[in-house]
């Protein structure tokens, strides 16, 4: 085979990440006309996490590129009967994996979790809360709630090495009480001795203790307090959120009268390259307009929509702006915290939803808008929000441009995934995570990602609804993170997702005085979503 220089540069990326290729999948990638590299790239990731042989064979590149029909939701065989695995746990209202029937274009990309095909010249809606929500009721919609997020946790984990080996708590107990028995009468146990120990569970207690940090976690066949004595595993404890999900390596020592942390591991999202458009177009990220307060920058908001309407200033960018994603708090609402109505121009949701109204009817038609709730629209105030129901908003639905989501949910804009998520928990993270702050929430959004949770602190200050099913578990990865709410824009990247906050159009309140909150409004985050460079706008010295 004559190998050109295309070729040539995929063996040598392929060879330098210690895999090889078949012939015969070279021949293949030879007629492709996409973005190989990342394809490649998705191909070793995929690999490497599920531990396979480190060969790629055109099979795998059928796979990646949706030729085949053949699933990519692999079950798990030989796990042994102590080890939990989504699919032994005994439970019955475990979430479906849907699978779209297959398409030829190279230019699809499959979606990790759920199968779904993605259109990297359009866009459509990847999963939105609004359509699953099933509230339970009381104790047991939370039972459901709980077991629900353990349930996709633990199918997250299913899909490293080790997590394949994990136990459950009961039989942990029965294991380590049986060894402690023989190594008491001086028997040893085979089992106990060369076996990595794994458990996992949520996090239902914290203690930071004289000499140790412990932790209790719930598997749903038991508790079971775990202590770290070590300082990095005491700081990684430290950054762990309640009611998250973890994975935990134990101790094998049959002396030890407690149960002692060897490693930690929280669910994280796997390092890889992000999807991008194909073509040079742009998303503009926005969130928390606050219509109807006395604080809302409507000046800067008009030159924003001039500016989306306008062919001056940033020409090349704007003729290219093709979606527009707006994360929740579009009007100020009324009765959201106490003695609102001081800082309301408009007292009415009614009146403020109608001026809201008139300013999205100014953006561009071709420019598609995203639009979820926040926590101070109308509706339901509880995670998952609905989409702000239509009898609130008619005006807005009919806007031919304007799609309508509940919070959180998952867009794809030309294959590039965007998580969007209004972001009511960051306060809860900020208040509890040692390190955190207001200025920076890209930070705590981090802490979202590697929890893999948009909320997992229950029963403090962000209202969570007794879902029969948890739509908040961060199931597929986005290759964009988008959020409001705290007011201050931030742009990080975590592991090749794009993590953006998109600060506010409301200059700072009151409380937020009070609070020492900074706000950073008046900017709106302009994303090329073809090299997922972001820039910033700044309509307030416009
Ligand atoms: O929230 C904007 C930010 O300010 C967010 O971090 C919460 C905080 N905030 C603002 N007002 C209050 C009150 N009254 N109580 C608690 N926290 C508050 P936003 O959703 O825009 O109001
Ligand atoms: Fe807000
Ligand atoms: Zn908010």
């Amino acid at each position: 085979m004559t190998v050109n220089l295309n070729l040539s540069k995929i063996i040598s990326f392929i060879t330098s990440r210690g895999f090889q290729i078949h012939p015969d999948a070279l021949l293949l990638i030879e007629n492709i006309r996409g973005e190989i590299f990342q394809i490649v790239e998705e191909i070793l990731i995929g690999k490497r996490d599920r531990n396979e042989p480190k060969i790629i064979s055109s099979e795998d590149i059928r796979n990646a590129l949706n030729l085949s029909k053949q699933s990519t939701c692999t079950k798990n065989d030989n796990i042994n009967n102590d080890t939990i695995s989504p699919d032994n746990f005994d439970y019955d209202n475990r979430a479906n994996i849907e699978r779209v029937s297959e398409k030829t274009a190279v230019e699809l990309i499959t979606n990790n979790t759920t199968g779904l095909e993605i259109n990297r010249y359009s866009n459509n809606v990847i999963y939105d809360s609004n359509d699953s929500i099933n509230s339970g009721e009381g104790v047991e919609g939370y039972v459901s709630l709980f077991r629900s997020r353990f349930d996709k946790s633990l199918r997250i984990l299913s899909n490293r090495p080790d997590g394949k080996r994990i136990k459950k708590i009961g039989n942990i107990k029965q294991l380590f009480s049986q060894s402690r028995n023989n190594s008491a009468s001086n028997v040893h146990s085979k089992e106990r001795n060369d076996e990595l120990l794994f458990v996992a569970g949520l996090v239902m207690e914290k203690k930071l203790k004289k000499n140790s940090y412990n932790i209790t976690i719930d598997d749903q066949t038991g508790l079971l307090e775990v202590s770290a004595y070590n300082d990095d595993l005491k700081k990684q404890i430290s950054l762990l959120a309640l009611d998250q999900m973890i994975m935990v390596e134990l101790e094998n020592n049959a002396k030890r009268k407690n149960y002692v942390m060897k490693n930690l591991y929280s669910l994280d999202i796997p390092d890889r390259i992000s999807n991008r458009a194909h073509s040079e177009v742009y998303a503009v990220l926005i969130s928390d307009l606050h219509i109807g307060s006395k604080f809302f920058m409507e000046s800067e908001f008009q030159m924003f929509l001039d500016w989306l309407n306008s062919s001056g200033e940033h020409k090349d960018i704007v003729s290219k702006i093709k979606y527009i994603c707006i994360c929740g708090d579009l009007i100020d609402g009324i009765g959201i915290f106490p003695h609102q109505d001081k800082e309301l121009l408009e007292k009415d949701s009614y009146s403020q939803m109608e001026h809201a109204t008139k300013l999205l009817s100014r953006i561009p038609k071709h420019m598609k808008v995203f639009l979820i709730p926040g926590n101070h629209d109308l509706g339901r105030r509880a995670l998952p929000q609905p989409a702000i129901p239509k009898k609130y908003a008619d005006r807005i639905y009919s806007l031919s441009n304007i799609t309508m989501l509940g919070n959180p949910c998952m867009i794809n804009m030309d294959g590039v995934k965007t998580l969007m998520f209004h972001g009511q928990s960051l306060d809860d993270t900020i208040a509890t995570i040692p390190g955190l702050s207001y200025s920076k929430p890209a930070e705590a959004m981090k802490i979202l990602l590697k929890s893999r949770h948009l909320s997992p602190i229950y029963g403090q200050r962000t209202p969570i609804a007794p879902e029969v099913e948890d739509m908040m578990v961060i199931e597929e990865i986005p290759d964009i993170f988008h959020s409001g709410h705290v007011h201050v824009i931030d742009v990080d990247s975590y592991k090749g997702t794009l993590v953006v906050n998109s600060g506010a159009w409301q200059t700072q309140t009151p409380f937020q005085r009070a609070m020492g909150i900074t706000p950073t409004p008046g900017i709106a985050i302009v994303i090329n979503l073809s090299t997922l460079k972001p820039y910033q706008i700044n309509f307030t010295n416009f």
